[in-house]
């Protein structure tokens, strides 16, 4: 089902070889805009109405009782909750390690510009909850939100009908592992639009206080949700189908390659596993062992269409620096480096959301419990963008601090530029100090 394209002796672009998966994020925004409008002017009633007409179950209450989340945590199964609290243990480290320092920089006598980071106010967290349930999501999330100090924090799953209306279980689990108690049964477009305008009941007592800044993975409505009301909120970046590059020479074990490319093709149809190699062996065994490895897998149809559609495949190229070269060009979410000296090739990387060096970094690690995150860009915008950390949640705040000695010496330089911009209101504001 992977199909291979022999480059070798070709001559190629390597900004065309890998083929994406498009969604048109567009094409929903005007889909959502009368949800966003219906949150905005009727408050909770409309997200408890939404909510009924989408996710098929009517809250009980938007706001999920403390009370049953400490029950979802009592009824967590303990390996799972274990395993959690090692994941986050360990992205704990990692995004507290992320927390940029500040600086003061002294520029002559009495002028001082100071660099200081500040977490964003309030944040609301989306955790999708229909095909995929992932409380790994929650950890991703909630942590570099937590590392940043952001002082409020919110999160919003979609209510299941399953579990008589609120979020799924071990969502409510995980949160309280992370210890966050304001999670709403809100799901969609009405999630986001609850989050950015803030909601109050019929009564107008206020149920959910506006957020700063909305992130979290989601569906299509969601995705155009987010780009509608940014400006609004801030949010993260827009998460598209996920993808996997493995970049591997002929020491690479087929097995392990096949597996990993097979186990992010689960999340997804559109999902892309590609395979970058100077090998025609292993090119031949990775594919053979695909074909061994997805018959009777869980996942088996969606697995399949991923893997046979255009935008996944194997790529056979002559030399490592050509298979660079189409990795950068491509800039994947998840890159995977199988070479004979893994880390000097990762290290030669520029363009991936994040980079598995050598056979016992599987993205899989990185998925769970590697202390990484896995929110990561996807669409070739690694080629701009970072995963979500612990910086997603700070702004960068500068305080300009002069004294009367600082700000006299700069006057003749103000002045001048003031009068070459025509605005001389602006030289006037400092020169009349000094008169
Ligand atoms: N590979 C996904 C994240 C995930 N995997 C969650 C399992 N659960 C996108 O990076
Ligand atoms: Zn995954």
């Amino acid at each position: 089902m992977l199909a291979t394209t022999d480059l070798r002796g070709r001559d190629y672009d390597p900004a065309t070889v890998l083929p994406r998966a498009e969604v048109d994020v567009a094409a929903a925004v005007p889909k959502v805009l009368p949800i966003l409008e219906r949150v905005r002017t009727e408050g909770a009633a409309a997200v408890l109405d939404l909510g009924e007409q989408f996710d098929g179950v009517r809250p009980p209450s938007l706001r999920v009782p403390a009370a049953r989340i400490a029950e979802a945590l009592e009824a967590l199964d303990p390996a799972v909750r274990a395993s959690l609290e090692e994941s986050i243990t360990r992205a704990r480290a990692v995004h507290a390690a992320q927390f940029p320092p500040g600086s003061e920089v002294e520029l002559a006598e009495g002028a001082v510009v100071e660099n200081r980071w500040v977490p964003v106010n309030r944040v609301g967290l989306y955790v999708p909850g229909g095909r995929a349930v992932y409380p790994s999501s929650v950890v991703m999330n909630v942590v570099p939100a937590q590392a940043a100090g952001v002082p409020s924090l919110a999160v919003a799953s979609p209510p299941q009908k399953d579990f008589g209306g609120l979020p799924h279980p071990v969502i409510l689990a995980a949160c309280a592992l992370l210890g966050v108690d304001e999670v709403y049964a809100a799901g969609g477009a009405q999630a986001v639009a609850m989050f950015a305008y803030g909601v109050a009941d019929d009564a107008g007592a206020r149920v959910c206080a506006p957020v700063d800044m909305v992130t979290g993975p989601g569906n299509i409505f969601v995705a155009a949700a987010k780009r509608a009301l940014l400006g609004t909120i801030g949010i993260d970046a827009e998460a598209g189908p996920t993808e996997i590059a493995v970049l591997a020479d002929g020491t690479a074990d087929a097995r392990w390659v096949a597996a990993d490319l097979i186990s992010q093709a689960e999340h997804d149809p559109m999902a892309g596993s590609v395979l970058i190699t100077t090998s025609p062996e292993l090119a031949r065994d990775v594919a053979a062992q695909v074909e061994a490895q997805v018959p009777g897998s869980f996942h088996e149809e969606q697995i399949r269409t991923a893997l046979s559609g255009p935008q996944s495949g194997i790529l056979l190229v002559d030399t490592l620096d050509e298979a660079l070269a189409v990795a950068d060009a491509y800039a994947a979410e998840h890159l995977e480096v199988h070479t004979v000296d893994a880390l000097a090739t990762a290290r030669r990387v520029t363009n991936a959301g994040a980079v598995f060096v050598g056979p016992h970094s599987p993205v899989p690690l990185g998925d769970y419990s590697s202390g990484s995150n896995h929110v990561l860009p996807t669409g070739g915008s690694a080629r701009y963008s970072s995963g979500l950390n612990t910086v997603s949640f700070l702004r960068l705040q500068q305080l300009i601090r002069y004294t009367e000695t600082g700000l006299k010496e700069l006057e003749p330089n103000i002045a001048s530029l003031a009068t070459a911009e025509g605005l001389p209101a602006h030289g006037e504001a400092v020169s009349l100090r000094f008169r």
